[in-house]
């Protein structure tokens, strides 16, 4: 058995990567994306969306499921979820009784917020302005929020393919009083990284990523986008600060203005892809709030996670079912492919090209 052949080639040959902020492991077969697909084709995106729909519950001036009328607001605009799923007042099921049977209280606050008035933009067809009111926005829910309640998970669900309900811009955020399973995972990596390393795990990354500018994405002088080394997803990507950064609150106004920029950038690459308005969930994991404000947290990096399920086309996406489920993910085309890939697409997005980039 060749252990480790000089042959080895990552695009041709199967090999495991080890993903550090979950201690898991991935499986990369980049030749399988040589097979041919008669599986399940999607729909592609909703085009034409009305700019202003009065029945969607989005828009301003509409009225939502709970009977309350939206503010006629003009840029952000943040709601409590009609249809939540922590609310701030839930009983306590009391103490464990069994190992096997071990349930705890779960209270929590969900918002819906809003990124712009007109449902027919996306955030990389939005200014870079309107963009960093977005990002001020969730800054302050970040503060609010995370006043007490330990966990606050900023996502935005983008796309009927990703479970989206509505195509009006928006994003949701729950605040908990737990540290969900991701976050806590991320916690105990990071923590053990520095213990072991005398630098945050995610700090050492960006810089040796910007260092091999293999799977590099996007990048300036405050942040970095790269296909992470052990990307699930065919188009994932990591969006890091590269200043050490715990929270969102942190970001100083020149970093929330460059961070508007390459989002918008990244967002422009992933829809001049496939020339769809892009599907995916993306959130922010940063340093846990509440009763860990008092704490040293500076094991923690903040960055945002972008997972989009499409693989080869508009139409065909990846499914993590059987072997993901049961047994490690398995991802088809390198991360180094990916990031070429993204990288090499322009900066304009495919719906301004004929007018040189303006929405
Ligand atoms: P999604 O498209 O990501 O599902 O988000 C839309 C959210 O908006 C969803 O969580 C909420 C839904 O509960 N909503 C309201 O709170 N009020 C409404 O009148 C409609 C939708």
């Amino acid at each position: 058995m060749n252990s480790k052949g000089d042959s080895f080639d990552p695009k041709e040959h199967q090999h495991l990567r080890y993903n550090p902020l979950k201690g898991s492991w991935v499986l990369v077969s980049a030749h399988r994306m040589k097979r041919p697909w008669q599986g399940q084709v999607e729909k592609p995106p909703q085009e034409n969306v009305p700019r202003h729909d009065p029945s969607n519950p989005l828009c301003p001036r509409s009225i939502r499921a709970s009977g309350q009328v939206n503010p006629d607001y003009d840029s952000t605009f943040e709601f409590e979820n009609d249809f939540p799923a922590l609310q701030p007042d839930a009983p306590d099921p009391g103490p464990i009784q069994h190992p096997l049977f071990q349930s705890r209280a779960a209270r929590g606050v969900c918002k819906v917020m809003c990124f712009h008035p007109w449902s027919d933009v996306t955030l990389p067809l939005m200014q870079q302005s309107e963009i960093v009111k977005v990002i001020d926005k969730w800054a302050d829910l970040v503060k609010d929020l995370g006043s007490t309640y330990p966990w606050v998970q900023i996502f935005e669900n983008k796309g009927a393919m990703m479970g989206c309900s509505n195509p009006h811009p928006h994003c949701q955020v729950w605040a908990s009083n737990f540290l969900p399973n991701e976050p806590a995972l991320a916690d105990r990596r990071q923590r053990e990284f520095l213990q072991q390393h005398g630098e945050p795990l995610l700090l050492q990354y960006a810089r040796l990523e910007a260092e091999k500018q293999e799977r590099v994405v996007v990048e300036s002088p405050d942040w970095l986008v790269v296909v992470p080394y052990w990307a699930t997803w065919p188009f994932q990507t990591l969006l890091l600060p590269r200043r050490h950064v715990l929270r969102l609150t942190d970001l100083t106004v020149q970093e929330r203005e460059s961070l508007a920029d390459i989002m918008k950038r990244l967002l422009t690459k992933y829809d001049n892809l496939f020339e769809i308005s892009f599907p995916y969930s993306m959130g922010w994991h940063g340093a846990p709030t509440g009763p860990h404000l008092q704490e040293d947290q500076c094991h923690w990096q903040l960055h945002a996670h972008y997972y989009p399920p499409l693989l080869r086309s508009a139409s065909v996406r990846k499914f993590m079912v059987g072997y993901e489920m049961l047994a490690l993910e398995q991802r088809d085309l390198t991360p180094e492919q990916a990031a070429e890939r993204l990288r090499n697409l322009p900066e304009v997005h495919y719906k301004t090209r004929e007018t040189g980039g303006k929405a």
